[in-house]
């Protein structure tokens, strides 16, 4: 049995850790090396570059553990109101460089690694990423744990333990290749394994009702079920001692579900059933924005959402005895509709798990989640077939049906008998050949108190379209929140040189946690000597990036070129084509100038990177275009000092830290209206590097702040683009244009037929995305980006404008306006230790 708690020595027990963590270099070495000694049983003087970063990391996971301990501890006796972010995508990338920053013992540990014969920044690239997230949806969640942590907000993420991230990109002839991301090879030194925090998730089965005591109650019998275990992540935040978690759920097999199955005879054979299991949180799938109504991804996000919902519903009940407070203490944020089944699975707890009736249920559900609308994209939105729901999730379906009985008859109350609206907002869609649907986003708006886009030009979008009917029933529901990045992670720890002139300008480091002071940099925009140490902080990075390059690709490339990137997701609306038809004409113009003229043209390397959807074939075939044109344009000696053309392989949040503080112009050129905001536009501005950019998205804001004569701006406005689209038939596109397909088509570039289908789904009434509508001007910004270029103190001031005008696009102002406007959450400060 357990020692009662009057006969422990509380006060021994206090003080003996009191003196145990220590940043001094000593402490830190001592540290290391029992890490070497005791946790991963090595020599403690012969250990490799892994076992040292290994060793490092789990030094630096005892401090982040005391801190991660002091906060809980705190949260738990204040019990303030908490807000939950649940995502099914944390791209977090890698921890060591941010904890250290964040616990400010980068120089400590620098010197006592020195001391051990080991280079920090040798170790920092022993991690893996962690890829738990496609793109910007996950970095987004992963830049808000990082704001929530650094303003002492209690709060927590969760999220899948998937093993496998997403995919590593190969490039084989130019052609993309998956290979399986098993990040958690050598372990996880930065996770808290908790065998003793799980839960039972169940599936399948069937529902049985009974009546008691004149009541009706439902009983789910399953037909499955497996155990959820949990993963804490700490997250530290910035000079401050708070540290907040992020909880992963593992699936497991279940303990006691299947006991039966045991006494068949199969032995061997019921352990193996059991033991898959845990293939539910195996792998991210790595799909954005193609919805493909697979089993398993609702497996995962029912998994996913039931465990944070018992595990929630637990932490509550340990300090209240009925739910009347639950929504004035917790606060739910669903990332998307990934984790929208949470709300009938919400009231399915709260009614068949704790006895509430269905009014109670629906009003504590219906304050308790907001929602974030992340595209506009059609083919991104969820809607599960209601047999898969009725079969995985049988009692989930009644409830849902419930909710939009309950809807459908409020929305008559209030418009009357209006058929044709109730279908068209009915949360069950008659889908073709009878196959009815549940719509997602439906459900989740109607549950959810606040619902939100994450962008100005988005939110606007969503309420004058996608959400209209919906948006002029309950136009109070409505809400933008830019989404912004964390200055720690995307400039100051990324891009030190860039932090320490900034700091020592303004005086102070406070612009980290406030970062409209950087505003004050303007005044230094045309200061000689200020730009000058702008331009070496610049070439700094540069020429790391171009080392970077270098290695990934084998192509030499010149920091004296202008450095031009565009690294994103390859998707046909974000128009990486365009660019390569820019690439192509930039070309085709250096091979007809004479040598006189080539000698004054401005320098390029184009730098294209970003990740395919396995199943998307067109975006492969634009990542074969582009290495198919860099071996020409490379292999061309009499343009090769003017223009290369590199495809940087498996683009990931790591590589980013490392190509977007040496670049002097990144492309953020999607057609305007379908990029609902961006965040790498704003991580390439905070760097200083200029955008090319459409008015889509972010882009229109930080046009606003930094202003557009310090950006590249070009294109169709997204309200043009109906119109544009209609027309699109009878267009006579450009013969600058028309010449550039002309010399795919011609083979130019080889593989002529390959490439066909690129070629044919911009011609001939073709061409949803508006490529030839939108080249003129984009030739047009292009030549003007050279102009500008060649004058250094124009660009050098465009730079530092560029920053100086970031301050709104740090994830600190976007978190502040969620706590305050959606979760009415306030900090809550640890004392110090
Ligand atoms: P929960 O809120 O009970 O789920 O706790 C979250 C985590 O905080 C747990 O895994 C505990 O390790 C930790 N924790 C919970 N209560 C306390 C406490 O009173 N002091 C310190 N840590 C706690
Ligand atoms: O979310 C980002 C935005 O900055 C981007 O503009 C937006 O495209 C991105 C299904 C998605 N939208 N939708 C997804 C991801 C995974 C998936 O399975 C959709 N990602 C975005 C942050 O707001």
């Amino acid at each position: 049995g357990a020692t009662k708690a009057s006969s422990k020595n509380k006060a021994l027990l206090y003080s003996l850790l009191d003196t145990y963590i220590q940043n001094d270099v000593l402490s830190i070495e001592e540290s290391i090396v029992s890490h070497v000694e005791y946790t991963l049983a090595r020599n403690r003087y012969n250990f490799d570059d892994l076992e040292a970063y290994q060793a490092t990391a789990y030094s630096l996971r005892d401090r982040l553990i005391q801190a991660w301990n002091d906060t809980q501890q705190y949260f738990k006796d204040f019990d303030p109101k908490r807000v939950y972010y649940m995502s099914m995508e944390f791209l977090m990338g890698r921890s060591l460089t941010n904890a250290l920053n964040n616990l400010a013992v980068v120089n400590q540990y620098t010197e006592a690694l020195r001391e051990m014969g080991y280079n920090l920044e040798e170790l920092v690239e022993q991690e893996r990423d962690a890829a738990l997230g496609n793109g910007g949806l996950g970095r987004l969640a992963a830049c808000f744990l990082d704001s929530m942590a650094s303003l002492n907000l209690p709060a927590w993420g969760y999220g899948l333990r998937y093993q496998y991230g997403m995919f590593r990109q190969l490039l084989v002839d130019g052609f993309q290749h998956e290979q399986p991301d098993y990040w958690l090879n050598f372990g996880n030194p930065w996770e808290i394994e908790r065998l003793n925090v799980g839960y039972s998730i169940k599936f399948y089965g069937h529902v049985s009702v009974q009546e008691e005591g004149g009541r009706q109650v439902f009983k789910w019998v399953p037909g499955e079920s497996v155990s959820a275990v949990a993963y804490d992540n700490p997250i530290p935040g910035f000079q401050t001692n708070n540290t907040i978690n992020l909880r992963l759920w593992a699936a497991k097999p279940d303990r006691e579900f299947d006991l039966q199955a045991f006494n068949t005879g199969d032995y061997v054979q019921a352990i193996l059933a059991r033991q898959r299991a845990e293939t539910l949180s195996s792998v991210l799938y790595p799909d954005d924005r193609t919805y493909q109504g697979k089993e398993l991804r609702l497996k995962q996000q029912h998994f996913f959402v039931s465990a944070t919902m018992q595990d929630v519903i637990r932490r509550y009940r340990e300090t209240h005895d009925d739910f009347e407070a639950f929504p004035d203490k917790v606060a739910f944020q669903l990332n998307d509709t990934h984790p929208s089944i949470a709300v009938p699975e919400l009231m399915r707890l709260l009614m068949d798990e704790h006895s509430l009736g269905w009014t109670r249920a629906w009003e504590i559900t219906s304050q308790v989640f907001a929602f974030t609308n992340h595209t506009v994209l059609p083919e991104a939105l969820e809607r599960w077939p209601i047999s898969l729901v009725q079969k995985l999730l049988p009692r989930h379906m009644q409830i849902i049906y419930d909710i939009n009985w309950r809807f459908l008859q409020q929305l008559r109350e209030k418009v009357g008998e209006d058929l044709e609206l109730m279908s068209r907002m009915s949360i069950i869609e008659e889908g073709e050949r009878g196959e009815k649907l549940v719509r997602m986003a439906y459900l989740a708006v109607v549950a959810s108190h606040t619902v939100n886009g994450v962008a100005a030009i988005h939110s606007d979008i969503i309420r004058n379209s996608v959400f209209k009917d919906f948006a002029d029933l309950w136009p109070h529901k409505f809400q933008n929140k830019t989404n912004g990045v964390t200055p720690r992670r995307w400039l100051a720890f990324c891009n030190p040189p860039l932090r320490a002139l900034i700091s020592r300008t303004l005086g102070t480091e406070s612009w980290i946690n406030n970062l409209t002071e950087l505003t004050a940099l303007r005044e230094h925009a045309d200061n000689p000597t200020f730009q000058e140490e702008w331009q070496e902080v610049k070439r700094t990075a540069k020429a790391a990036a171009c080392r970077k390059i270098t290695a990934l690709t084998g192509t030499e490339v010149s920091s004296e070129a202008m450095l031009d990137i565009q690294v994103k997701r390859i998707h046909e609306y974000k128009r990486q084509l365009l660019n390569v038809l820019g690439i192509i004409h930039r070309y085709d113009a250096l091979k007809k100038m004479s040598p006189e003229e080539r000698s004054k043209v401005v320098p390029r390397v184009c730098v294209i990177g970003g990740k395919a959807a396995p199943g998307y074939e067109q975006a492969k075939r634009i990542i074969k275009l582009i290495t198919a044109v860099g071996v020409t344009i490379n292999g061309d000696k009499e343009t090769s000092d003017m223009l290369k053309v590199v495809f940087v392989p498996d683009y990931n949040v790591s590589l980013a830290e490392v190509l977007i503080p040496g670049s002097d112009v990144s492309q953020h050129i999607s057609t305007a209206g379908t990029e609902a905001s961006g965040t790498g536009n704003m991580k390439f501005a905070m760097n200083g590097s200029l955008i090319i950019g459409t008015m889509d998205g972010a882009n229109v804001e930080i046009a606003d702040e930094i202003g557009e004569d310090n950006m590249f701006i070009f294109g169709h406005r997204a309200h043009e683009i109906a119109d544009l689209r209609k027309q699109r038939a009878s267009l006579k596109p450009d013969p600058r244009f028309l010449h550039v397909l002309d010399l795919i088509r011609q083979g130019t570039f080889g593989w002529e037929d390959f490439f066909e289908p690129l070629v044919e789904s911009i011609t001939t009434g073709g061409d949803f995305y508006l490529l030839a509508n939108d080249f003129p001007s984009y030739i047009a910004v292009q030549e003007e980006v050279d102009r500008a270029f060649q004058d250094k103190a124009r660009w050098t001031r465009m730079s530092i404008n560029s920053v100086a005008g970031c301050g709104w696009f740090s994830s600190d102002r976007t978190i502040s306006e969620y706590a305050k406007e959606i979760w009415n959450v306030e900090p809550c400060i640890v004392p110090a230790p």
